[in-house]
C-alpha cells in the first residue's frame, strides 16, 4: 500500500512526512518548485502483533507496512493566475502526475497554522480555500485526461475496426467517460460516484486522481483540534480528516521512546499523529490484518475488508492459495483470553474454514495446503 503526500508548497508535507517515517528530510520554506520524493516504508504500529510476540517469542516479528510518498513539486502553475481563471494551463505536470498517480490513496496536507517567518503563496492563511486550490487543479487534470481519452474513442469508434468484443469494451469505456466528465466540470472529485467493479477495472489504466481516496491532514501548528471539522467542513466520499500539530508530531517521531512518552503527557496528546493517520489511513483504504504466529514468526498481513480464507492465503504465497485445502482459525481475543494456543486448543476455540471464509480483523490463520 502506498499512501502520496500533497498538498501546497510550506504546508508541512515534508515535516509530516517526517512525523510518519521518523525520517530526517530537511524541511525549508519553498523546497517545491522541483519534482522530488522522499519515500519511506512505515511499519503499521499494532499492540496485538506485540503481545503475539510476547506469546510466542518468534525469531522475528514483522508488521504490516505502507509506504508514504512525499510528493514536492506542486507549486508549479499553482496561483499562477496567467490568464483567465480556467484558462490556466494544467499545473501538473506529466512527472508529477505520474508520481500521483501511483499511488493507492493520497494524504493531503492543509496549512492552518500560523507563522509569519514561513511564506504562503496566498500570502493568507485560509484551509479552505487552499484545499481547493490543489482540489481545482486535481479536478483540472482528471478533466484533460477524460477529454483526451474521450476524442481518442471516438475517433477510434468512427474509424471502425476491431472485434465485436473490443468495439463493446470502448463503447463502455466512452459511456463511463461521459459520466465522469459532467462531474469533473461540476468541480467534483470523481470519488463520490458510485463505481462498479467493473467500471474501476475500465478506468485502471487511465491516470485520475480525484477518484483515490483521500485523507486529509490539517496541519495546525501549536494549536490542538479535536475535531477536524470545525476548521473546514469538507464532505465527499472515500475521504477522512484529521488535524495533526506537524511540527511537534515530528519532533515528537524523532525523540527516543522515553522522551516522546514524557512529551505526549506534557502536551497533553493521547496518541500520536503516526498511529492515528495509519489508522484512519487502513479505514480509508477499506484494509485490515490478520495475523501468522509460530516460533519462527509472528506476521502481520494486510487484506481487504470483504476477503475470503483464498484470498488471505494469497497474500501469504500464491502457492497456499492455489493448492488451498482449509485455514484453522482463531480470533486474537480468544487466543488472548486462552492464554496460549495449546490451552485454546483445549477449548475448541479454532475452527477449521473453507475457501468462502471471510476473514475478520484480527484473525489469527493457519493455511493448510498441498500443491
Ligand atoms: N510554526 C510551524 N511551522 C511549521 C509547521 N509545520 C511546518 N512548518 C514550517 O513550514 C515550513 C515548510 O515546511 P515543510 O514541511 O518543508 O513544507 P512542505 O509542504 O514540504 O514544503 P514544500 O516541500 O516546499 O512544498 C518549514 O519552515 C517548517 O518548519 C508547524 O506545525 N508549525
Ligand atoms: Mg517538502
Amino acid at each position: 500500500m502506498q499512501i502520496g503526500i500533497i498538498g501546497l508548497p510550506n504546508s508541512g508535507k515534508t515535516t509530516v512526512f517526517n512525523a510518519l517515517t521518523r525520517g530526517r528530510v530537511e524541511t525549508e520554506a519553498f523546497s517545491s518548485g522541483k519534482l522530488e520524493i522522499h519515500t519511506a516504508m512505515v511499519d503499521v504500529p499494532d499492540s496485538r502483533v506485540d503481545a503475539l510476540s510476547k506469546m510466542f517469542k518468534p525469531r522475528k516479528t514483522i508488521h504490516a507496512r505502507v509506504q508514504y510518498n512525499d510528493i514536492a513539486g506542486l507549486a508549479r502553475g499553482i496561483g499562477e493566475k496567467g490568464g483567465m481563471d480556467g484558462n490556466r494551463s494544467a499545473a501538473l505536470t506529466t512527472g508529477l502526475l505520474n508520481q500521483i498517480v501511483q499511488n493507492d490513496a493520497l494524504l493531503h496536507v492543509v496549512r492552518v497554522f500560523e507563522d509569519p517567518t514561513v511564506p504562503h503563496i496566498e500570502e493568507t492563511i485560509d484551509p479552505a480555500r487552499d484545499l481547493e486550490i490543489l482540489d481545482t487543479e486535481l479536478i483540472l487534470s482528471d478533466l484533460a485526461v477524460v477529454e483526451r481519452r474521450l476524442n481518442r474513442l471516438d475517433a477510434g469508434l468512427t474509424k471502425g475496426g476491431g472485434t465485436p468484443v473490443e468495439r463493446e469494451q470502448l463503447r463502455s469505456e466512452q459511456a463511463l467517460l461521459r459520466r465522469f466528465k459532467p462531474q469533473l466540470e461540476d468541480a467534483k472529485p470523481l470519488r463520490d460516484l458510485e463505481l462498479n467493479a467493473e467500471e474501476l477495472r475500465l478506468m485502471k489504466n487511465l491516470a485520475l486522481v480525484t477518484a483515490k481516496p483521500q485523507l486529509v491532514v490539517f496541519n495546525t501548528g501549536e494549536r490542538a483540534v479535536k475535531n477536524p471539522r470545525e476548521i473546514v467542513d469538507y464532505q465527499h466520499s472515500k475521504t477522512v480528516l484529521a488535524a495533526l500539530q506537524g511540527k511537534l508530531e515530528m519532533e515528537l517521531a524523532q525523540m527516543s521512546p522515553e522522551d516522546a512518552a514524557e512529551f505526549l503527557k506534557e502536551y497533553g496528546i493521547e496518541e500520536p499523529g503516526l498511529a492515528k493517520v495509519i489508522r484512519l489511513s487502513y479505514a480509508l483504504l477499506g484494509l485490515q490484518s490478520f495475523f501468522t504466529v509460530g516460533e519462527d514468526e509472528v506476521r502481520a498481513w494486510t487484506v481487504p475488508v470483504g476477503a475470503n480464507a483464498v484470498d488471505a492465503a494469497g497474500t501469504i504465497h500464491t502457492d497456499f492459495a492455489r493448492g488451498f485445502i482449509r485455514a484453522e482459525v482463531i480470533s486474537y481475543t480468544d487466543l488472548i483470553a486462552a492464554g496460549d494456543m495449546v490451552e485454546a486448543r483445549k477449548r475448541g476455540l479454532l475452527r477449521l474454514e473453507g475457501k468462502e471464509y471471510i476473514v475478520h480483523d484480527g484473525d489469527i490463520l493457519n493455511i493448510r495446503f498441498n500443491v
